[in-house]
């Protein structure tokens, strides 16, 4: 055996038994397992605070005349007990103070009588208004919205504020979603593996089905309305057929009939073959008559079963997924015919952007390519979800051009929540920042100030439909997403929906006091180190724009593999993909000004430096450095912020439960060896065409690249 595989196997080995006997000292088992996610509802740790919540909310009043109400009342019921320490009733009789009054006009007279009909036309279909009220004389806390849905994300809003540990008293806010579709996208397989999931099998058992209602599925759906989210495609995009089948929509009825109360709509990934694979045609031409009578039978068995269904979302013509090129047809053809059968149910079609072949000599181009000149062509309710950057879920891309270059086409952005690339579920990333450089960029395409987010709410353009998906990764592991942290992304990811405009920074903190605690130390400690997590994980793998250097599956590093060399073109010269106006000229697919700096190396930003150029290794940094010096720093200062996470999370002993601190603790050591591992590979590996020394006062790698290469067959499987 090679002599570094085998002390890297002692090393490995060794690590694995103090493991070992650090979880065996586990004795205080809290029950914080992660599986109540932000929805704990503990006991107000602050006694002036928690009195002050005790006098306003003595009783809640409610009519459950309705599914969503019963589950209103329950949440509120479980959230009051468990925050307050006593038994909140609910009742129709008014007390004479300290009421929380929830409902609508139409299902709740009392509201009807408030008259706040001016406020309640601002709310549309889904926003609420909370505000303190005086009600026949009693001094009430009131939530009103003009749907039961409104008040139930009215009452997670205002189950949140105590949670945070808010001032309650004389309150007066509203409360509107700025996206339409809030949507989550689980890559769900029907054997329950779950691509890209890594945490354990699918949620959703076929086996069991639609018999047996397992409880995950109703706290599922609360976590999702929790942060606003109002709709799922439970099944992988790369989509089998039989999800389709008469046996298995009755299975994903029962989930719908779930999910209902909570405003989760089902929404299905179909496979464009399906009229030949399941009904034995020789054709899925979209045009052909029989395929579109047989859509059309299939979309009504799917509504007859499942009667508020959502909508196919489809990844057609795309990484060998079937689609309308195989019968000469283009995209919007494709789409149109399903849109045009499924409108009368209400139902949409989300069409994905996501496509790509080896037609160009620059991939990052093709979607643009593709749809820019099908802006138009596609039915109202047809949707493009087109992912956040040009060419996959990299640790940070620019935003993909087609943001604002659709006037005339429905267009949602598709976040990956789960860490395909950035280190499965063993590495603590918070994503919300990255979230926010998407949704704050500035498109420029009506003008300055025409951000993506202003494009997703359909602000920008005059979209009927719009909004944001994401990837998400919750699976059977009992805190759902295996690290605790990827929780923190699915939560902002939500909130981010709902409203675009919140700060990344804010949403961390009420994730934390939500889900650790309140204590100032802590969610300034844990804080800390989310923000240092995402531009770690940027660093110690793909700094200054590079993409694509992991292995296949995406784990550990790879920038000597030949997809790799593909996208960072390393040479004696320099690195980068020259996307410049001299190169591929994909800086042309952006509004101007961006295009001019983006394609300017001195204009650009440095983050993006290398996504858009080939760059010398003597080029001159900001910082003074050559880029070769800046490239081996950014490594090592993504090593150093992992450290640094770990000295901080360190400080978290005690002062947290002793569950999730060694859960987290375990992981960050993993995280930490596996950055160096990207560090040492990238900077050795790149050195062997700089031909530059390690910058001094930086450690030498351990091992050389040999060792590093061959670490590129170990297994890294976190399944
Ligand atoms: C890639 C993933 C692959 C997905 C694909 C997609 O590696 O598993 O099927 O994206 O989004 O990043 O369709």
């Amino acid at each position: 055996m090679h002599i570094y595989l085998y002390l890297y196997r002692i090393v490995f080995l060794t690590g694995m038994l103090l493991g070992c006997s650090q979880a065996k000292s586990q004795n205080s088992y809290t029950g914080e397992d992660g599986y109540r996610t932000w929805l704990r509802y503990e006991l107000v740790d602050n006694q002036q605070l928690l009195q002050a919540y005790k006098n306003q909310i003595q009783q809640v009043h409610l009519n459950t005349n309705s599914p969503t109400m019963q589950a209103v009342e329950e949440e509120l019921l479980r959230g009051l007990t468990g925050l307050l320490g006593t038994k909140v009733e609910s009742s129709l009789k008014l007390n004479p103070n300290g009421t929380l009054v929830l409902g609508t006009p139409e299902n709740s007279p009392l509201i009807a009588s408030l008259n706040f009909n001016e406020k309640l036309e601002q709310l549309g279909t889904e926003g609420f208004l909370i505000e303190e009220k005086n009600v026949e004389g009693h001094q009430c806390i009131v939530i009103a919205a003009n749907t039961d849905l409104g008040v139930l994300y009215g009452t997670f809003h205002f189950l949140r504020m105590l949670q945070t540990q808010q001032n309650i008293s004389d309150l007066e806010l509203i409360s509107v979603p700025q996206c339409k579709l809030r949507l989550a996208n689980h890559w769900d397989n029907l054997d329950r593996s779950v691509e890209r999931g890594y945490a354990g099998r699918s949620l959703w058992e076929w086996g069991t089905l639609p018999e047996y209602a397992h409880p995950r599925y109703t706290d599922y759906a609360r976590i999702s309305a929790s942060v606003g989210i109002n709709g799922v495609a439970i099944n992988n995009v790369n989509a089998d057929a039989r999800f389709i089948t008469t046996q298995f929509l009755k299975k994903i009825a029962m989930l719908a009939d779930i999910f209902r109360p909570y405003g989760v709509k089902v929404y299905l990934a179909i496979n464009y073959s399906s009229p030949v694979t399941l009904g034995g045609l020789k054709t899925a031409d979209p045009l052909a008559p029989e395929v579109i009578a047989w859509w059309e039978k299939k979309t009504d068995e799917i509504y007859s079963q499942i009667p508020d269904f959502g909508g196919f979302l489809v990844k057609a013509d795309s990484e060998g997924q079937p689609g309308p090129k195989t019968y000469g047809r283009n995209h919007a053809e494709g789409a149109n015919m399903l849109a045009d059968v499924i409108k009368p149910f209400g139902g949409i079609v989300i069409w994905r952007a996501f496509v790509y072949g080896e037609r160009q000599a620059d991939r990052v181009r093709e979607a643009y390519d593709e749809f820019v000149p099908l802006d138009g062509k596609f039915a109202d309710n047809v949707v493009l979800q087109i992912k956040n950057g040009p060419l996959d879920f990299m640790p940070r891309e620019p935003f993909s051009p087609l943001f604002g270059a659709l006037p005339h086409t429905n267009t949602m952005i598709e976040f990956q929540v789960t860490q395909e690339y950035l280190g499965n579920a063993n590495h603590l990333l918070y994503k919300g920042r990255m979230f926010k450089e998407s949704l704050d960029a500035d498109t420029y395409a009506k003008g300055k100030g025409t951000t993506v987010g202003k494009v997703l709410s359909g602000e920008a353009y005059d979209y009927p439909i719009s909004g944001m998906t994401a990837v998400v990764n919750p699976g059977t592991d009992r805190n759902w997403t295996r690290h605790p942290f990827v929780q923190s992304s699915w939560f902002a990811f939500g909130r981010l929906a709902w409203d675009y405009n919140l700060d990344a920074e804010q949403l961390a903190e009420q994730w934390i006091r939500q889900t650790f605690s309140n204590n100032e130390t802590v969610v300034e400690t844990i804080k800390k180190i989310m923000f240092l997590s995402d531009e770690a994980g940027v660093n110690y793998r793909e700094p200054l724009g590079l993409t694509h250097i992991g292995t296949g599956i995406h784990y550990g590093p790879a920038p000597w593999s030949n997809r790799s060399k593909r996208f960072h073109q390393a040479d004696d010269y320099g690195i980068g993909f020259d996307r410049s106006e001299n190169g591929s000229n994909a800086v042309e697919q952006y509004f101007p000004p961006l295009n001019e700096i983006y394609n300017d190396i001195d204009r650009v930003p440095e983050k993006y430096l290398l996504w858009f150029h080939h760059v010398s290794w003597n080029h001159q940094m900001k910082s003074g450095r050559t880029l070769w010096e800046e490239l081996v720093h950014k490594y090592y200062d993504g090593v150093k912020a992992v450290r640094q996470m770990q000295q901080e999370w360190n400080t978290l002993e005690g002062r947290i439960d002793e569950q999730r601190f060694s859960h987290v603790k375990a992981l960050l050591e993993i995280q930490e060896k596996d950055a160096v591992i990207w560090r040492n590979s990238c900077v050795l590996y790149f050195q062997t065409f700089s031909q530059k020394p390690i910058p001094p006062g930086l450690e030498k790698p351990e091992f050389d690249l040999e060792y590093y290469k061959q670490l590129e067959h170990r297994i890294y499987i976190s399944e």
